[in-house]
């Protein structure tokens, strides 16, 4: 087979960099501090074997680097690929928020996405069934603005507290260092909550096919605020305009044991042959009079609002047109944070965005460092960072100089701007931990699994939630069928009835073993009158 057959622009990548410099000749070999090298294949040594010295100060500047080359990979959402391009509006929402990312119709503000699975390591497959993170940073002219979302409008838990529980249950058992089905499925079962997004998960939609072909959702509910300072509920849904493609369960099976890398490789080579792939951004708005009579919690993330009632506004459009220079620098560095919003833009009170603003830049400074809003990929660009933060490790640039560091300071240093002042709004209650565990967990899991989805897919539903299922104790199984039968008795029954034949089948296989183990039939007589 020719070469041209088989390569793509992905595989070729090597050539390609090669052919961008011409005729250049090469660079000249340096050590990190630019010194020039004169031999990188062999070290520096008394006579032809041995031993080496320790002024071979190219070795140890290389080996002493290399030691150091991975950081600690994200804690969640691991496993990801990113690409560069740009938001530009097509609908005009100055009349519900003043962010200048939306000032005009025609205005483009770059944007960076990572898309990522949630609980496997980075090198683990891209088409496992997971949901999908899509996480979206706007370079605005007023600072970073990071949606950090998923492919879903929805998620498993509604209180910031029990998140670290939940991603537990998910990863690996503290022992066997095994994905472990009875984490998973007694947490789930635990917290009926997760109905919900267990549900879509476990739906075709629960594998993508790449990641160019499913929406993206804020999920959570935020505020947005116009220039008279009046303030609005909204949620945000990006549509792939690739349209919606899902892997079914053995073609997903057979990519993570023949190309793990999928969804990554797809992505790349989609943008580098000008195949941009691009999604339609919308809003949903809600008034704070709609909020306080609305018959639930309007900031619950397991719940999506109805369309119908709060129907899809069109604002722009996201295109991804540059793949990554280098991976580490523009992807694994890219740090995404909730609470990055510019004026204009603003939390509502859900719990659970509530907790994630503090978390992500917290996890950010452990995993890159204090300064890691200096590396260029997080670096508000479009704006001039001003403050009194200084110092700290890997410090880059001028510091700011000689600029007063306190404040406030009567020389002429950065100054408070009143005009972005938050939304003022009043709050009365009484503090305490509130139980959310019982806030209708089923009414819209009913309405996905009766009219959402149709006899085909309620069947693949039910039988991807039993074939995973099956693999946790009897007791936990019982627990969810139970949750599963909350929701509606054919669902319940559906994967009970699954789940019976492959309790059977299991037990029978058990009974058939048993008759071979030396605790069995083969047992002497004084060894059974001993069991
Ligand atoms: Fe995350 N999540 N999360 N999450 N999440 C992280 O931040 C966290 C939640 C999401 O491509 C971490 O930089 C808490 C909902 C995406 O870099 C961490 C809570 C949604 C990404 C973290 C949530 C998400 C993350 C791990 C509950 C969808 C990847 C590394 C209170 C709306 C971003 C990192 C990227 C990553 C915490 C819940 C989406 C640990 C505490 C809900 C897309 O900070």
């Amino acid at each position: 087979m020719a070469d041209s057959e088989y390569r793509d622009k992905a595989a070729d990548q090597m050539k390609l960099w090669q052919e961008s410099r011409g005729k250049q000749k090469p660079d000249s070999l340096t050590t990190g501090a630019g010194i020039p090298i004169c031999d990188k294949l062999n070290v520096l040594t008394v006579g032809p074997r041995g031993p080496l010295l320790v002024q071979d100060v190219a070795f140890i500047d290389e080996m002493a680097h290399f030691d150091r080359e991975r950081i600690p990979e994200r804690v969640v959402h691991a496993k990801g690929a990113g690409a560069f391009g740009y938001f530009e509006v097509t609908h005009d929402i100055t009349m519900y928020s003043k962010a200048k990312v939306f000032e005009h119709v025609g205005k483009r503000t770059p944007i960076a996405i990572r898309f990522s699975t949630v609980a496997g390591e980075s090198g683990s497959a891209d088409t496992v069934r997971d949901p999908r993170g899509f996480a979206v940073k706007f370079y605005t002219d007023e600072g970073n603005w990071d949606l950090t979302g998923n492919n879903t409008p929805i998620f498993f838990i509604r209180d910031a507290m029990l998140f670290p529980s939940f991603i537990h249950s998910q990863k690996r058992n503290p022992q066997t260092h095994l994905k472990d089905p009875d984490m998973v499925w007694d947490f789930w079962s635990l917290r009926p909550e997760s109905l919900h997004q267990v549900s879509f998960l476990f739906s075709d939609r629960g594998i993508p096919d790449g990641h160019r072909h499913m929406n993206g959702y804020g999920s959570h509910t935020f505020k947005l605020v116009n220039a008279n300072g009046e303030a609005i509920y909204c949620k945000f849904h990006y549509k792939t305009d690739q349209g919606i493609k899902n892997l079914s369960v053995e073609e997903a099976d057979k990519l993570a044991a023949t190309n793990p890398d999928y969804g990554l490789q797809d992505l790349y080579k989609a943008i580098a042959t000008g195949n941009y792939p691009s999604w339609t951004f919308y809003i949903q708005v809600m008034t704070f009079e709609q909020a306080e009579t609305f018959p639930f919690n309007p900031f619950d993330v397991t719940k999506v609002w109805s369309h119908k009632q709060f129907p899809l506004i069109p604002v722009g459009k996201m295109v991804l047109n540059r793949n990554p220079v280098n991976y580490f620098a523009e992807v694994e560095q890219l740090a995404f944070d909730p609470s990055n919003m510019p004026p204009g833009i603003e939390p509502s009170p859900d719990k659970m965005l509530q907790g994630r603003l503090f978390s992500y830049p917290d996890t950010h400074r452990h995993r890159l460092g204090a300064n890691y809003l200096q590396l260029p990929v997080n670096c508000p660009y479009r704006t001039r960072v001003a403050n009194y933060q200084r110092d700290g490790p890997m410090c880059m640039f001028e510091n700011q100089g000689g600029a007063p560091n306190y404040y406030p300071n009567s020389f002429s240093a950065p100054e408070n701007q009143p005009h972005v002042r938050e939304h003022i709004y009043r709050v009365s209650a009484d503090v305490g931990r509130y139980n959310s565990a019982d806030d209708d967990n089923v009414t819209q899991v009913r309405t996905f699994y009766t009219k959402v989805l149709n006899e085909e897919e309620r069947k693949r539903l039910c039988e991807n939630i039993a074939g995973h299922l099956k693999g946790a104790q009897i007791f936990i199984q019982k627990k969810a069928v139970r949750n599963f039968s909350d929701v509606h008795p054919d669902y319940g029954a559906r994967i009970q009835a699954l789940l019976d034949r492959h309790n059977t089948e299991a037990a029978g296989k058990r009974d058939s073993i048993r008759t071979f183990t030396p605790h069995g039939s083969h047992l002497s007589a004084s060894e059974k009158s001993n069991l």
